[in-house]
């Protein structure tokens, strides 16, 4: 290998070898490199094979459906056209627009409410050409933030800035959209401004053309900073309002069209570009729909966006309705990959605007043709479906966001409530009402689910949570919420429960991101040279770890230990290898590993297996942990 590699070098053969050989000659390098990240490849895989999948033999997937390309109209993409107009006259010609526009949230928020967050950067790459190809006629494509984000640090062991930089490289020509928690970032607190700035830039300046902002608590005092952090990058700004409660329902009288109507005004008046309506949980039904869409119709001026969720079945009809009564944009996502608690399908709304008055005249052919790939790669990732096979009208009782309407079972199962999730659903409408009867999206969501499973285990009811709470430590979500660091509800706090959560601790009424301090990043980027090793961190690594810490320091620890993982197939990176299958890795363009999986040895006294593999036909032994 490498000796010899250095031996037949026609200059060190020749004598002329100065100590700087080596430096200057880093090729020589590059097989004990490719050895060296190929041996941490075998560890991960082997890790996978032992304690993620227990040995157990793996399930075998056909392969993915490669959309069949065809000629199609030709159609400006939504990005040509942003970058040719500008963005005034670009959103002006989205206000003429008869057509009913689209986000498609696929690779966003559909896997966030159907798969937990899973799909990786390999697999949207892989449809990314087809995807430019077909999708041109897209508003844009919802593909970046919420909780892509940490996901892709803490469990996907990627960074989600290459995902949004091999995107924006194979998608140039369709508008790319994020969903921003405005002063919670891609997070679940506060943060500092200086951190929401950086991040915002960097955002911007990676590929985002369009930033959805939303607060969790529908707070516009928190909204404005991040509006006007985001209108400096020149991108366009959709603010949205949090949709919850039923405008129709005379008995509420809360979240009413009024209270929505306000809203809109303030934001636009704030400077946002766009209205957005973030119907989280699928609480909008068709008939609030149209009633909504046409009041904020008569009374602002910027185009109105709907996302909604399918969770109760009603989404489609949503849209529709919505789109009669002149909804600008509508969030839909690829069949396959639609309905239940992710959004309506973006195929069935194109087919049932057909030959009407807003008909998006979009060649459907493509779109199925994308659904088929997603249909065949949701499979791989079987094992992150959640057990809602059918839509659940029962969640306009129950209020709680697509999302985590998914996780709040494996959650409260976690915590030993087995077998009483319809009691947790229960307290979950009954935390709602103790903490105020708040919106409720992350983080404000979290809130309220920690304390229904906390009342459930505590056995606490409504009536008696002020008075046992006296001798209860609460969770630290709602000790957060009543201190005023995710912001102000409508209506406040209820004084009864501020006061028993937090024991004497003040409260504040201000901006959070107005009392935290700035973040250091030059301390920051002391850690990330001296302790994490990296040689010359990235503004974006730099803000990444003011957002997650401990989840980045962990990521590049991963990738310390086991190479980048990014490249591996998604069958093999969650599922590991059979006895004698084998797999094929590109770690940098043109260059190939072959890994086979030849044997998994019997666990030795210290728990460590020795497993045998063929790294490119040469055997080779790594120990691994059996931690079960
Ligand atoms: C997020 O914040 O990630 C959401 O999708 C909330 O609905
Ligand atoms: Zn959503």
């Amino acid at each position: 290998g490498f000796l010899v590699n250095v031996l037949l070098d026609p200059q060190f053969i020749a004598g002329n070898c100065s100590t700087k050989f080596i430096d200057e000659n880093p090729h020589l390098f590059d097989i004990r490199e490719s050895k060296d990240r190929g041996t941490k490849l075998l560890k991960f895989i082997g890790n996978v094979v032992v304690n993620e999948n227990k040995m157990a033999e793996r399930k075998c997937f056909d392969a993915l459906y490669e959309p069949r390309i065809r000629e199609i109209k030709k159609v400006e993409g939504s990005r040509e056209k942003l970058l040719r107009l500008g963005k005034e006259e670009y959103l002006k010609e989205i206000k003429n627009e008869k057509r009913l526009l689209f986000t498609d949230t696929t690779m966003r928020d559909a896997h966030q409410s159907l798969i937990a967050t899973r799909l990786r950067t390999f697999d949207l790459l892989n449809i990314a050409e087809a995807t430019e190809y077909y999708q041109k006629d897209m508003f844009s494509l919802e593909m970046w933030g919420g909780a892509t984000f940490d996901v892709a640090y803490r469990f996907l062991k990627e960074s989600p800035w290459t995902r949004l930089h091999k995107l924006r490289e194979a998608i140039p020509s369709i508008n790319f959209q994020m969903l921003l928690r405005a002063s919670n970032a891609v997070g679940y607190k506060n943060y500092p401004d200086n951190v929401i700035e950086e991040f915002v830039k960097q955002s911007a300046n990676s590929g985002i053309d369009v930033f959805r902002i939303f607060d969790s608590l529908n707070w516009v005092e928190n909204m404005k900073q991040s509006i006007s952090i985001a209108q400096k990058t020149g991108k366009i700004v959709e603010a949205a309002m949090c949709y919850t409660g039923d405008v129709l329902d005379p008995s509420k009288d809360k979240y009413t069209i009024d209270y929505y109507v306000n809203m809109a005004r303030e934001l636009e008046e704030a400077g946002t570009d766009i209205i957005g309506i973030k119907d989280m949980a699928g609480l909008l039904k068709p008939y609030a729909a149209f009633e909504l869409i046409k009041a904020l119709k008569e009374n602002v001026k910027v185009p109105i966006h709907l996302h909604t969720h399918d969770t109760s079945g009603n989404g489609v009809s949503t849209l529709l309705m919505a789109s009669q009564a002149g909804v600008d944009i509508v969030d839909a996502a690829l069949e396959s990959m639609a309905g239940i608690t992710s959004q309506p399908s973006l195929n069935a709304v194109i087919e049932g605007l057909k030959f009407t008055e807003r008909d998006p005249e979009i060649d459907v052919f493509g779109y199925n043709e994308l659904g088929k790939y997603y249909r065949d790669l949701r499979k791989i990732y079987y094992k992150f479906e959640s057990d809602l096979i059918n839509s659940n009208a029962e969640i306009y009782d129950f209020e709680i966001p697509g999302g985590q309407y998914t996780n709040l079972k494996p959650q409260a199962d976690s915590l030993g409530l087995v077998n009483r999730f319809e009691e947790v659903k229960e307290n979950y409408k009954v935390a709602n009402r103790v903490v105020g009867d708040i919106i409720k999206v992350t983080p404000s969501s979290k809130v309220v689910g920690d304390l229904a499973i906390f009342m459930t285990k505590n056995n606490l009811t409504e009536d008696n949570i002020i008075e046992e709470g006296k001798n209860l430590s609460f969770p630290d979500s709602l000790v957060d919420y009543c201190k005023g660091m995710i912001g102000q509800p409508m209506g406040g706090v209820p004084k009864d429960l501020q006061e028993v959560v937090l024991k004497g601790e003040e409260a504040i009424t201000v901006r959070p991101g107005s009392l935290l301090p700035d973040e250091d990043f030059d301390a920051i980027k002391k850690h990330l040279i001296e302790d994490l090793g990296i040689e010359k961190p990235t503004d974006r690594q730099l803000v990444s770890y003011a957002l997650y810490p401990k989840v980045f320091d962990d990521y590049i620890k991963h990738v310390n230990d086991f190479n980048d993982v990014s490249e591996l197939e998604s069958d093999v990176f969650f599922y590991g290898l059979n006895i004698g299958q084998e797999c094929e890795v590109e770690i940098e363009e043109g260059k190939n590993l072959t890994i086979k999986l030849v044997d998994i040895g019997e666990p030795k006294d210290d728990g460590m297996r020795t497993l045998t593999f063929e790294l490119n036909g040469m055997l080779r032994d790594v120990d691994i942990k059996d931690v079960n």
